[in-house]
């Protein structure tokens, strides 16, 4: 590369990402050929509106291209082309929930979501985000007791402000949503039901995760989480409701579409669709819930007792530490985390009482139960102070260096 002080930033990055262990729940590592996708002279080419009917000239291979990723997006989930269609052109998880809003639901309406201190999602119409400012949420959170759903609570919520749209779906809930329960209270007060699936997208591709196409009108998920592909995203939806989410995407709130990042998606979904894929699937989930029963043996509250998935959160303030300095201590030992609300969380979000943990990324580097356990000691030392910095530094490069980053 000529420019070296970007070059320098990248050797720089490649490092820090080597020599760390990754616990944050939607970060991956793509392989080579996403990569290579991703770098492709699709980058150069502008393509607005759709396959067979662009705006501009030289878009012969850039339809292949795209019709290519839909069929296999909906090939991966077992999707029929004569019910579903995908739009494969979001440029990522945020615009993909807004086009949805903005194709079916009227401004002003409301969205009923999981509230993002219990786990769900800014784009779920949160007062800061312009999903929220747009539309008004109405939010359900978990049992206080159990932490986990209360679809009793969710019906009762449902059947007394008649929102325009349910959503299933979110970033730090551990457990499986019942999927089957969500589409009743859908239909109990008629409203469209959707899911974002984007945390756990890989795992139901995978099938460590129920599937939500069973019950779903609209599916979105991002594509760089657990589906282990370049940052973008993709909706899914029943026919009657394509047209319109087509027209939201573009002309309604986006340009051209990022081909070279859709060539990447492609590369990540024929991936994913293998037997290969599968069992890193599951054993996302059993090194998630591996990690989770080692750090509770070493007297952390984790959130619900445990998962069901690639993720969960640890409540830290419970032994007095709050989720901001634990993130910070472990990034000093060479671990990376992001500090979350849990639920109930008396504390902000800038400081709040816990951090959450995935496993997906780990996975991929080839990791397993028995290195979650050394992981959970070294999280546990490094939180109690019980050995130094240094030490810990030492045994995470030792791990890091075992197992390679693909590049
Ligand atoms: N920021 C993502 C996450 O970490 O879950 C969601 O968009």
């Amino acid at each position: 590369m000529k420019d070296k002080e970007i070059q320098k930033l990248i050797k720089n990055e490649e490092a820090r990402q080597s020599e760390t262990l990754n616990l944050i729940a939607s970060e991956n590592f793509v392989s080579p050929d996403v990569r290579e996708a991703l770098a492709s002279v699709f980058t150069n080419k502008y393509a607005e509106g759709y396959p067979h009917a662009r705006y501009y000239a030289g878009n012969t291979y850039i339809d292949e291209l795209e019709v290519l990723v839909q069929k296999r997006a909906l090939k991966l989930f077992d999707l029929s082309e004569k019910a579903w269609d995908v739009n494969v052109q979001p440029y990522s998880g945020s615009p993909a929930n807004l086009a949805v809003y903005h194709a079916l639901i009227p401004v002003g309406s409301k969205i009923m979501a999981m509230a993002l201190d219990m786990g769900g999602h800014l784009t779920h119409g949160y007062h800061v985000s312009v999903t929220g400012k747009l539309w008004k949420q109405v939010p359900y959170g978990v049992d206080k007791k159990t932490e986990r759903i209360n679809y009793d609570e969710v019906l009762k919520i449902a059947k007394k402000e008649k929102p325009a749209l349910l959503i299933a779906g979110g970033s730090a809930y551990a457990r499986i949503i019942d999927f089957k329960k969500m589409k009743k209270i859908a239909d109990t007060v008629g409203v469209l039901f959707m899911v974002d699936m984007s945390h756990f997208a890989g795992l139901v591709a995978g099938g460590a995760y129920p599937s939500p196409f069973v019950y779903a009108d609209i599916v979105t998920t991002t594509t760089h989480k657990t589906l282990r592909g370049p940052r973008a995203a993709l909706i899914f939806s029943k026919k009657k409701y394509s047209a319109q989410i087509n027209r939201a995407v573009f002309p309604g709130l986006q340009g051209g579409p990022h081909m070279n990042a859709i060539a990447g998606v492609g590369v990540a979904l024929g991936e994913v669709g293998t037997n290969q894929f599968k069992a890193y699937a599951r054993q996302v989930v059993k090194n998630a819930s591996m990690l989770a029963g080692e750090l509770k043996k070493r007297g952390w509250r984790v959130v619900s007792g445990g998962t069901d998935s690639h993720l969960f959160l640890l409540d830290t303030m419970k032994r007095g530490i709050s989720g901001g300095n634990a993130s910070d201590m472990l990034q000093c030992g060479g671990i990376i985390v992001n500090k979350n609300t849990i639920p109930y969380d008396t504390r902000k979000p800038n400081d709040p009482s816990g951090i959450r943990l995935g496993t997906p990324a780990l996975t991929t580097r080839g990791m397993k139960e028995k290195e979650m356990k050394i992981i959970a000691e070294l999280i546990s030392r490094m939180l109690l102070k019980t050995c130094s910095e240094a030490m810990i530094r030492g045994e995470v490069k030792k791990l890091c260096k075992k197992f390679p980053v693909r590049t």
